[in-house]
């Protein structure tokens, strides 16, 4: 209760910051996008874990006016780096529920500069739950900007396949957990492999998260996945830090 009423000044104060974590060609080693994480840092109660608030963001609403301010600043940044590196931007339900969704986003591209085509957003299946048409609706159209729409956290929901031929998502992000037992256990090969099998019939490419070791990216590369986030490459990282980033592996 007592979180909650910090975070409903928190974006006035000016008490969240963006941290930024590369996803990487796991053929080239080079860095392809980076996706922006919120922090939120409260005077008193010091780093407050994501966990912990963007699900109270989302119960009070906050989300929506917090989730803008995340896609014009992140999308300020992007437009600094180099043309071919994306920027991609988590969505949650409740931003679809409020109305202007699809303007926002225009907004932070028309504000920005920021080419259409660099901008991906990440949806969690519960975007979908139950068949939902107007979110459909609003996907489509965000989709007719130009921007790509990746499913993220992909296989740790209640029914994932069944929302792949509701939508053409550009991406899927599988799970860190299905990553975290490579390349150890007999099961973790399996669904990495029935996932990448599954991605290919469809045409939709593969990041896979939560990569920590070289023998699960090689692994990965492998199997056909695409890209690898996590710490093996970089932990989520300052905007400077970013920029170093991509100067080093230019
Ligand atoms: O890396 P991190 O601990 O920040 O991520 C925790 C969770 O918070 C992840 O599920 C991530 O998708 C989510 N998250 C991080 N930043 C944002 C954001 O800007 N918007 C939304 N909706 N979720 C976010
Ligand atoms: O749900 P989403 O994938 O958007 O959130 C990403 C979360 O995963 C963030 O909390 C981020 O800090 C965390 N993360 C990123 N890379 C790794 C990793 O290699 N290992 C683990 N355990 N967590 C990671
Ligand atoms: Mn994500
Ligand atoms: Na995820």
């Amino acid at each position: 209760q007592a979180l909650k009423l910090a975070l409903h000044g928190a974006l006035k104060r000016d008490e969240f910051s963006i941290l930024y974590q590369p996803m990487v060609d796991l053929s080239s080693g080079r860095i392809r996008a980076f996706e922006a994480l919120l922090r939120w840092r409260h005077p008193e109660l010091g780093a407050v874990c994501p966990t912990e608030f963007i699900p109270l963001a989302e119960e009070t609403g906050l989300i929506v006016g917090i989730g803008a301010w995340i896609l014009r600043e992140a999308c300020r940044a992007a437009s600094r780096w180099p043309d071919d590196i994306c920027l991609s931007v988590n969505l949650s339900p409740a931003q679809f529920r409020s109305a202007g969704l699809v303007s926002t986003v225009r907004a932070a591209l028309t504000e920005t500069q920021l080419p259409t085509d660099r901008l991906q957003l990440e949806i969690t299946e519960s975007v979908l739950l139950r068949e939902n048409r107007a979110n459909l609706q609003i996907l489509t159209e965000l989709r007719r900007l130009g921007v790509k729409i990746a499913l993220d956290d992909f296989g740790t929901g209640y029914s994932s396949l069944g929302y792949l031929h509701q939508f053409p998502f550009d991406k899927i992000k599988l799970d860190r957990s299905f990553v975290q037992n490579l390349p150890g256990s007999r099961e973790g090969h399996a669904i990495v492999t029935a996932v990448a099998a599954m991605a290919q019939g469809l045409g939709i490419s593969l990041t896979a998260e939560g990569v920590e070791t070289s023998a699960q990216a090689a692994l990965l590369r492998e199997r056909g996945y695409s890209e690898g986030q996590g710490y093996l490459f970089s932990e989520p990282v300052s905007e400077g830090q970013a920029r170093r980033l991509i100067g080093h592996a230019m």
